[in-house]
């Protein structure tokens, strides 16, 4: 008895999300549609004089390279001051018609001296310490991260955003897995980040995975690697567009409206995470950039779901009608005698014990195909 387990997805598929999969839920314990005049604290903290976050900086003599971003994140956020008046102050965040807007503000300011800790001002902790010249931070901005409670770990989580551009603009959306204090020592270092736009090259940053080997080698995995056409005709990132990313125990699938553009081995990444947004400055280019601001990332909306599940059943598959197959994930998926794809269909067979292929099983050009064995999530 031949088994094959195969791990496939066609490039330029519309692949099986949320986005047209009825066989995902979504997860009912927390999604943010922003539609409330607040942010929700129960789901998110607003980072309020936070800088992240510099490197290369050694104590002992002083020495300092570069930051990598070149902002304080400020928790300010835009207020009425009578009625239907908008305060004009300078503010990093607002919720505005059920969408969440974080602001990178050209803004010059300063760390309270008690907030000058290693994770707190850092920057300017580190040119105290030094006794150089104390530079202000020039740019505000916002970051939110989702609380402890509600890490997420393995499904697909997507949010509907858009930005503006800029050079040197750096606005994330990405997964990290680590406490703060705790970000410099090297160890246990994890990010995914669905999407992470620097130096203004915005089309080269979608989808990157950090893990330890990855971040000592320095290594950024670009779309020039993987799957740079179907993005390049489809995405204006100043218009909104889904930015997914499905995680688990074996992959790591990062989509765009729904389609596919790259596809990671999962190589250790398999602990919760928090989730953040934030628009950064990127420090390498804060000499060189135009007049965008305010820079402004609208979050419509952050949903996770995972996929329906039917994991008592063993599929026999034997002159199977394909064109009414569910996405659910079974415990096994057997084929036996004559099976074939029409060229109009698009199948996920998934399954956490296996998928095995006897007999003949024919793909025709146009069919689309994902086979995908992972253990129970
Ligand atoms: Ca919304």
């Amino acid at each position: 008895m031949a088994i094959f387990i195969i791990y496939t997805a066609l490039f330029n598929a519309n692949a099986q999300t949320p986005f047209n999969d009825p066989n995902w839920i979504l997860i009912p314990t927390w999604h943010d549609e922003f539609n409330g005049l607040e942010i929700n604290s129960t789901y998110w903290t607003v980072k309020n004089y936070f800088d992240h976050y510099l490197y290369s900086v050694d104590i002992s003599d002083c020495s300092f390279t570069k930051g990598d971003e070149g902002q304080l994140y400020r928790n300010r956020k835009r207020s009425y001051q009578g009625q239907n008046e908008r305060e004009t102050s300078i503010y990093n965040y607002d919720i505005e018609n059920g969408t969440l807007k974080l602001l990178l503000q050209n803004d010059n300011c300063d760390c309270p001296p008690n907030m000058r800790t290693p994770w707190g001002c850092s920057m300017q902790y580190y040119f105290d310490h030094c006794g150089d010249n104390i530079p202000l931070y020039h740019f505000s901005s916002a970051a939110i991260e989702l609380k402890d409670d509600f890490r997420f770990k393995y499904g697909y989580i997507e949010a509907r955003v858009k930005m503006n551009c800029g050079n040197g603009f750096f606005p994330a959306f990405w997964l990290f897995g680590i406490d703060d204090s705790s970000l410099h020592q090297g160890s246990n270092y994890q990010e995914i980040d669905v999407f992470e736009m620097q130096y203004g090259h915005y089309e080269d940053n979608l989808g990157i995975v950090h893990d330890q080997n990855i971040m000592t080698s320095n290594r950024h995995y670009t779309l020039e690697q993987i799957h740079k056409s179907t993005l390049y005709t489809i995405y204006d990132y100043t218009n909104y567009h889904n930015y997914g990313l499905e995680w688990t125990p074996s992959k790591i699938i990062f989509y765009v409206d729904g389609y596919i553009y790259r596809i990671e081995k999962n190589d250790g990444i398999f602990d919760s995470k928090k989730i953040i947004f934030n628009f950064a400055i990127h420090e390498n280019e804060a000499n060189n950039l135009g007049d965008y601001f305010p820079g402004i990332m609208d979050i419509d909306y952050v949903r996770i779901y995972k996929p329906r599940t039917d994991y008592s059943t063993i599929l026999n598959m034997n002159n199977y009608d394909f064109s009414s197959h569910d996405n659910k994930v079974k415990k096994k998926i057997i084929m036996t005698g004559n099976n074939a794809l029409q060229t109009t269909d698009n199948v996920y067979l998934r399954a956490t014990d296996g998928v095995e292929i006897n007999g003949d099983f024919i793909v025709p050009l146009g069919a689309e195909l994902y086979i995908d064995v992972n253990e129970a999530y």
